[in-house]
């Protein structure tokens, strides 16, 4: 029955990976744009009633016996992007329905294409324009587009989200997870201009590995046969191909004078591709990635993962992060401790996250929600989660400092969790080969009687890199001593910590042997305690202390030492360094685990 399952889903997997068009514009970016950003009006929907009574259609009360009860005229503002919580305090717990209405000018021309792109919007939502319904989305981290060209009139437009973060058992992630429900349209907005005809969707990397050659996959908006020229004017390449009757069309370059990216040396080439009337063209790097038995290599040399996490949320604005400045924030953050990598906990953030952490050097693991008590043996939710996965990719895969695809978070082995994330693992494998992919597991047992840690999870077999979360002398105590802990998870591959740490409140100093001291003290203790085992864990490739500030979550409701935050952060909720962080710095200054560190 198991492999009927596995057999049907593969057959479908393989139908979707080449069935599907584009969800949307490679390098939104790069186009021509106006921003959409600004003060939006907000009206507040706690009954949902504003389908019913249509409030797309922003009426106004004009004849005499016209009778409107809502207005987006007066109403709230709210900035966009941003969430809804931190922008009141009387939304700053509100999980329901949210209307957001603005006008804006658009000057039409003939021959142009236009699309409303949404850089991401939390959770669901239905996109209304001139009061006629354009599209839906479901998921709070990936962007999704519309294109608008006959709906938009010239001269004023109006513009109409029905927006909802009211958790579902059927979501990703579902009704519980360890961070801020945050709500709203969190990312930017963006009317984008095309010509009729243009290049949609590109993925530029090497060739199969080859540091010679790369490959260029490429598609335009049409099925039409168009000529497509590709320049790295760097490299003193350009190369054309013509497309074929569907439009998509590849082509490889070889030039020995590529220089491979890496955290010593974040080379970025720009890349111009054009087709008739379209340019558009960002800054790309190439690397490559493999694995050799335990260890993972970056351009054919070991590279130790020194990881960090963040979440997408600025602790002192008690909100989520948008901008490049946030970005700024937090990356710099991570390089202050030394990280080479960030793990995105636990979702797709920013496009301004992605692509400064790439320019600065800094390894990425991005994945798409799949936390704990998800609903696996729901299809639909199957089908979330592989048009997320597949929105993940499709944003991302031109960036070479992701380097990792995570497959889920803390999902215990089940027969239906099996197979869906069997499924989900191989669609993904088929629109990108290039990186390794790493699952989260929680499941590492103690085992006495051998005397060492164990784990049994069927997917482990199947990803490239595993990874394990575990809280010793948190969560759960320590069986032995640090120094005696053995482990023997994975053996053979390369293996992450990819979650270890425990709480402190910043200032809290003293009982370092006591977990309810919240103190400073007991959170370094158990760093240092991790470290020490961590040196008898032979297929070791990388570690990532759990997390770099405290962040804001509604699990957590200790008075006084928590109130709404998870302390685990190495940084407090105002980014004062906790005596952890000064281990994990020391750690990373001087790591002395893997070969070589220093590229
Ligand atoms: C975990 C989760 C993470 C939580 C963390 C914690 O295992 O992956 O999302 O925030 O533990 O603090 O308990």
């Amino acid at each position: 029955m198991r492999l009927l399952l596995t057999v049907l889903l593969s057959l479908c997997a393989f139908q979707y990976a080449l069935a599907q068009d584009p969800v949307f514009m490679t390098n939104v970016y790069g186009r021509t744009f106006e921003s959409l950003n600004g003060k939006w009006n907000v009206l507040v929907d706690c009954y949902d009633i504003g389908e019913r009574r249509h409030f797309e259609k922003n009426a106004k009360a004009v004849g005499d016996e016209d009778f409107v009860e809502y207005s987006f005229d007066g109403a709230m503002r709210l900035n966009v992007p941003g969430d809804w919580n931190s922008q009141s305090p009387e939304l700053k717990y509100y999980e329901g329905v949210m209307w957001y209405g603005r006008n804006f000018n658009v000057r039409k021309s003939e021959r142009q294409r236009k699309f409303l792109y949404f850089c991401g919007v939390s959770y669901r939502c239905k996109v209304f324009l001139n009061g006629k319904f354009v599209g839906e989305h479901e998921g709070s981290f990936t962007p999704f587009q519309f294109e608008v060209t006959d709906l938009l009139k010239d001269g004023d437009n109006f513009l109409c989200l029905k927006v909802s973060n009211v958790r579902t058992k059927d979501a990703i992630p579902a009704m519980n997870f360890d961070w801020w429900n945050y709500g709203g349209i969190t990312r930017d907005v963006l009317l984008v201009t095309t010509p009729e005809t243009y290049v949609n969707e590109y993925f530029v990397r090497l060739d199969d590995g080859n540091p010679h050659k790369i490959r260029v996959t490429l598609g335009l908006s049409g099925k039409v046969e168009r000529s497509v020229k590709v320049e790295i004017p760097e490299l003193e390449l350009s190369a054309e191909v013509t497309t074929d009757t569907n439009g998509q069309a590849e082509l490889v370059m070889a030039s020995d004078k590529i220089e491979l990216w890496s955290p010593g040396n974040p080379k970025l080439y720009r890349t111009v591709i054009s087709s008739g009337d379209d340019t558009v063209s960002e800054d790309i790097g190439f690397r490559t990635l493999s694995v050799d038995g335990t260890r993972i290599l970056l351009n054919g040399k070991p590279c130790f993962m020194k990881s960090i996490s963040f979440h997408e949320e600025i602790p002192q604005r008690m909100g989520r992060a948008f901008s490049e400045s946030d970005a700024r924030m937090l990356l710099g953050e991570a390089a202050a401790l030394g990280a080479n990598m960030v793990r995105l906990a636990h979702y797709p953030q920013n496009e301004y996250i992605v692509r400064l952490a790439e320019r600065m050097g800094i390894i990425l693991w991005e994945e798409i929600p799949l936390w704990q008590g998800i609903d696996f043996s729901n299809e639909d939710t199957r089908r979330k989660a592989v048009a997320m996965y597949r929105e993940m990719l499709f944003r991302d895969r031109n960036r070479c400092a992701v380097c990792f695809w995570g497959l889920a978070n803390e999902t215990r082995p089940s027969a239906a969790r099996n197979a869906f994330l069997e499924n989900v693992l191989q669609i993904a494998r088929a629109m990108d080969d290039t990186r390794l992919y790493v699952i989260a597991d929680d499941v590492a047992k103690w085992n006495d009687g051998k005397g060492l840690f164990e784990m049994d999870d069927p997917l482990t077999d199947k990803v490239d890199v595993v990874a394990v979360n575990r809280y010793m002398g948190w969560y759960a105590p320590w069986p032995k001593a640090p120094a005696e802990c053995r482990w023997n998870v994975a053996a053979g591959k390369p293996l992450i910590i990819s979650e270890f740490g425990g709480e402190a409140l910043y200032g809290v100093h003293g009982e370092g042997h006591r977990a309810s001291s919240w103190s400073e003290d007991y959170q370094a203790n158990l760093m240092r305690d991790n470290i020490e085992m961590f040196k008898n864990i032979d297929n070791l490739a990388g570690i990532s202390p759990w997390i770099l500030f405290d962040f804001r979550s509604p699990y957590r409701l200790s008075p006084g030492n928590q109130d709404g935050w998870n302390r685990k952060g190495l940084l407090s909720d105002q980014g004062l360094r906790k005596k952890a962080w000064y281990v994990i710095r020391d750690f990373y200054d001087g790591c002395g685990y893997g070969p070589d560190l220093t590229d």
